[in-house]
This record gives structure tokens, C-alpha cells and sequence, in this order.
């Protein structure tokens, strides 16, 4: 299998986060990217490529205009203030304030976020950027005949949405792929989230539209992040009732628990008659992930690589979570192994 990645995720260091009341050094680290890309070589899955660019056109296509050029232009608007650490948020506009877009930087940054976990810092942008062109270098692949391909993107991207960064995630690279596949006439893609925590940027994109199915297993909301999505009653709205299933789990839960999701996630796909599925590859499902609930073991994921092959599909990996860096290679190329078989 093909490995697209590019070094610009580098770029890409935040300084620290707020977990249990502590500012933490960020889990979502530049280190996450290179054991993936170490274990891709000394497996030798294949061939590792630079991605090409695409352009901004397909990014477009899932981001709105406002929110790209608000992202982009932040960190220099934040440089002329003076700005000295990372920008993050710190007030959003909850129930009982105006959803307006004030001209103040930080009312800006809270009015397109929904949490204080995704820092720009200087090359946020060049790197979220470059992994979108990943995404869609992979998605190439596929559409010109691949079976399969990896896209190791970092940062992550499914709890990014139109206009909304947060959860590590500022471009939604597996949205921004699936919708790729549907403008060069693909007519049904689906999308099977396996990241620990729900996919709430990817399930808002496509939640009233029927030429996306999106299916998610992962950590319940009503016990963990991002709290307000997920739950297994949202099954689409409009033209896209019938197009999105969730599988909350609780906390704790094993491959026996989690196996069991997949099959019903499997089983939904296949009776949509997806012609493409689009895996959000998120390995913080992993028992010893610092952040995370669930209780998957290494040998877990090849058997996950296993059941996703047997959809028989065309399938486009996209790298997403995963924080225990020690053994996030081994977990995300298993599966990648476990699809080859
Ligand atoms: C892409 C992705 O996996 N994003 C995840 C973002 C999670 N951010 C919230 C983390 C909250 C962690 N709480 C852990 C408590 C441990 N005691
Ligand atoms: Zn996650």
C-alpha cells in the first residue's frame, strides 16, 4: 500500500493544553507522525510519496471562505499585535450569547472553534494545509485505480466542521477526500470513524446529505469528548436520515465490545452500496493511550484491518488520533497490515 505524508506537519507544534485543570504539554505532538512513519518503513508496507498540491479548490468544498481566510491570516494578525505564545481561544459564544462575529482576533478565534484544544502557532496553517493535500494525493491514488492507500495526516481532521476547529483538528481531511470522490463522480462514499472520540466535524458536514454515510464508533459522549454529538440517535436529517450511525461505547471497552460495533458498522455500509469508504484512522482506542478509555490491543487492529477489508471496497485510510506515541506506528500499520492480509 501506498504511504502519502509530507514533513510540513512539523510545522505544526503546539505549545500545551488544558487537561484536568493542568496546562499539559500537547498530546498531539509531532513525534505521533514519525513512529507512524518509521513503522510504514521498517514494515515496508511500500512506497512513502510527497503529496502534491491541489490547490485550495477542493478544500473549499468543505470549509467556508471566512473560515479559511480567518485561519490562515491569524497567526500574522497575532504577530502584529505582539502576540508572543500560541493562539488559542478562550471565549465561545454558548447558549445565552450572540453568534456574531466580532472584529477582536480572540473574538474571531472563539467564534470558529468549539474548544481551547487546537493552537495556531506559526505553521498550523502550512501544515493543516499539507496534510489536506495528503488526503487528497491518497484519494488520487484511489480514484485512479488503487485499491487502497494511506494518507498520514497530521493534524488530525474529523472534529474539524465547516467553519468550527477544535479537537486537535483544524481541516477535515477525511471530508475533504470523501467529497473529492463524489466531484470526480463517485455517487455514494462512506466514511467508518474508528478514532477513539466521535467524529463530530465529519458527521456535521454530511449529516442532511445522502451521498455520504458516515458511521462512528467511539468513546460515549455522555462520558467523554466532544460531549455534545455522538449519540446514537442522530441518524441524519433531510436527505440524509438513514445516512449517519453512531456506536457509543462505554469506557473500558474491549475488542469483544468494539468488534461488535464494527460488524454492525460494516453491515450498514454494505447495505448502502458504498462504492468507496473513506477510514478515519484514529489508534487512540489503544489500552494504553493517555487520554482515552478503551481497551484494544496491538493484535486488535490487524483484525480490524481484517473486517474492513472484507467489505471488499476501495479504501482510503486517513490517519486521525492516537497519543501513545510508543506504539502508535504499530497500531496504525497493523491495520494497514491486517487490510492487506
Ligand atoms: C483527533 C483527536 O483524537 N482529538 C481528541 C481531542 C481530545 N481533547 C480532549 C481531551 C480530554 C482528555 N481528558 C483526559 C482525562 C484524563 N484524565
Ligand atoms: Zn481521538
Amino acid at each position: 500500500m501506498l504511504t502519502y505524508y509530507s514533513d510540513d506537519h512539523h510545522l505544526h507544534h503546539g505549545k500545551c493544553e488544558l487537561i484536568d485543570g493542568q496546562l499539559m504539554p500537547c498530546f498531539e505532538k509531532p513525534q505521533r507522525a514519525d513512529h507512524i512513519l518509521a513503522r510504514v518503513k521498517n514494515r515496508q508496507l511500500g512506497e512513502v510519496r510527497a503529496p502534491r498540491d491541489f490547490g485550495l479548490a477542493p478544500i473549499e468544498r468543505i470549509h467556508s471562505k471566512a473560515y479559511l481566510e480567518f485561519f490562515k491570516g491569524a497567526w500574522a494578525s497575532w504577530q502584529e499585535q505582539g502576540g508572543k505564545g500560541d493562539l488559542l481561544p478562550f471565549t465561545w459564544p454558548a447558549r445565552t450569547l450572540r453568534r456574531m462575529i466580532p472584529n477582536d482576533l480572540h473574538g474571531q478565534l472563539g467564534y470558529y472553534s468549539f474548544d481551547g484544544g487546537a493552537p495556531i502557532t506559526a505553521g498550523t496553517w502550512q501544515a493543516a494545509y499539507s496534510a489536506a493535500q495528503v488526503a487528497l494525493s491518497a484519494q488520487a491514488e484511489i480514484a485512479n485505480g488503487a485499491h487502497s492507500a494511506f494518507a498520514l495526516c497530521r493534524p488530525p481532521g474529523h472534529h474539524a466542521a465547516g467553519d468550527v476547529m477544535g479537537g486537535y483538528c483544524y481541516l477535515n481531511n477525511a471530508a475533504i477526500a470523501a467529497q473529492a470522490f463524489l466531484d470526480q463522480g463517485r455517487r455514494k462514499v462512506a466514511i467508518l470513524d474508528v478514532d477513539y472520540h466521535h467524529g463530530n466535524g465529519t458527521q456535521d458536514i454530511f449529516y442532511q446529505r445522502s451521498d455520504v454515510l458516515f458511521a462512528s464508533i467511539h468513546g460515549d459522549p455522555a462520558e467523554e469528548f466532544p460531549f455534545f454529538l455522538g449519540y446514537a440517535d442522530e441518524l441524519g436529517e433531510g436527505a440524509g436520515e438513514g445516512c449517519n450511525f453512531n456506536y457509543p461505547l462505554p469506557m473500558g471497552s474491549t475488542w469483544e465490545t468494539w468488534s461488535a460495533a464494527l460488524e454492525q458498522a460494516c453491515q450498514r455500509i454494505a447495505d448502502y452500496g458504498a462504492e468507496v469508504l473513506v477510514v478515519s484512522l484514529g489508534v487512540d482506542t489503544y489500552m494504553e493511550d493517555p487520554i482515552s478509555q478503551f481497551k484494544l490491543d496491538s493484535p486488535d487492529y490487524l483484525a480490524m484491518g481484517r473486517r474492513i477489508a472484507a467489505l471488499g471496497l476501495p479504501t482510503l485510510f486517513i490517519m486521525e488520533g492516537g497519543y501513545a506515541v510508543e506504539a502508535i506506528g504499530v497500531n496504525a500499520v497493523n491495520v494497514l497490515e491486517g487490510f492487506e492480509g
